[in-house]
């Protein structure tokens, strides 16, 4: 897709053709995308810690306990902490885990059909992003007003703040000895699902990267638009305070872009990336989506992995693409992170366990 920028070219000209070459590219990559839309993490300055606070015996037929956690982080302003639900599946010594970032803080919630992640042979951890802090220019709540802001253009929007803790919360998770650490996948949907992307591609910890829906600013390229999908201008105009604030200057230039979303799919790579789509979530983008996991797929093809292994004609409705690196499927309905997503995401990691 000669339209976009080049992946496998770094800063100063060199192509990348050798897998040794890569850190170095994913290095590049992230700062790209750290400068240009999602602004830079604050420093970790030490590992987020974990108190259990409450502990529930009896979730999902006797298959998982529900702990209710407490992470604290050090920051520039002294400790900052928010809880954390933990369901841990008892029915085995170690277990994969999934660490959703949600839009609502109960358990149980629509978004997680705990009993069947369970079942499948999954924990799971959940954080509330507004409880990191609130989805709004509000910068005086929450993690937000615990660190410095750069005022240089580059200081962390909301999506990085929220990201960041997701991390710390996995810091204490993988304390835990019964999570399997070579096994642990970041999901979110939608904004969410941004944040996982965006998460993912900076914690290599983290094995499979997992987008739902997630769209402009996410999962789909911006240069190709398509009817009824949201655009830069779109996204800067309604939620600035994702994003740094070099983001919004490409609000009606996209193509000025040093970068494009195929940058923040391949900053996970050569790990494992799923991206679900649905099919009336036109807003989102699926075609891009789809165009999104192949204009990564090179990243992978450095290792002589496969990357993005599917059709280049748009996927049809109940599609699922898992055999490469990049899984990609487009479910029926509209948008919403279903049980059936969720049933994708598990028959993906499972094949490439
Ligand atoms: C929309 C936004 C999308 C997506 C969505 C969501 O309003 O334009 O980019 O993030 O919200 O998070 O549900």
């Amino acid at each position: 897709m000669e339209f976009l920028p080049d992946l496998m070219t770094m800063l100063d000209g060199a192509p990348v053709s050798q897998p040794d070459q890569w850190e170095k590219r994913r290095r590049e990559l992230i700062d790209i995308l750290r400068k240009n839309i999602f602004g830079y993490a604050p420093a970790t300055l030490s590992p987020g810690r974990g108190e259990i606070l409450e502990v529930d015996q009896k979730c999902c037929a006797g298959h998982a306990e529900m702990e209710t956690v407490k992470i604290t982080v050090d920051t520039e302003k002294g400790p900052f902490s928010f809880p954390m639900l933990y369901f841990r599946n008892t029915m085995q010594e170690k277990s994969p885990l999934f660490l959703l970032v949600n839009f609502r803080p109960e358990a149980y919630d629509r978004y997680f059909p705990i009993e069947e992640i369970v079942d499948n042979g999954f924990s799971l951890a959940m954080i509330y992003y507004k409880d990191v802090t609130s989805d709004d220019g509000d910068w005086e709540n929450g993690l937000a007003p615990c660190f410095t802001r750069p005022t240089d253009g580059t200081g962390f929007g909301k999506i990085t703040l929220w990201a960041w803790a997701a991390s710390r919360a996995l810091d204490y998770l993988l304390t835990r000895p019964e999570v399997d650490a070579d096994h642990v996948a970041v999901i979110g949907h939608s904004r969410l699902g941004k944040t996982a992307l965006w998460c993912g591609a900076q914690d290599e910890r983290i094995r499979y990267v997992i987008s739902n829906d997630s769209g402009c600013a996410g999962a789909a390229l911006e240069r190709a638009h398509n009817p009824g999908g949201e655009t830069t201008r779109d996204i800067t105009r309604n939620f600035p305070y994702w994003f740094c604030e070099n983001y919004l200057q490409y609000i009606d230039h996209p193509e000025k872009m040093p970068f494009d979303q195929h940058f923040l799919v391949a900053a996970s790579a050569p790990r494992f990336v799923a991206v679900g789509s649905a099919h009336l979530d036109l807003w989102a983008d699926p075609i891009n989506e789809q165009k999104c996991c192949m204009a990564a797929s090179p990243a992978w093809k450095l290792f002589g992995k496969q990357g993005y292994v599917g059709p280049e004609t748009p996927a049809s409705v109940g599609d699922h693409f898992h055999d490469g690196e990049i899984s990609y499927h487009l479910r029926h309905g509209t948008h919403f992170l279903s049980r059936r997503d969720w049933a994708e995401y598990m028959t993906f990691i499972k094949k490439h366990w």
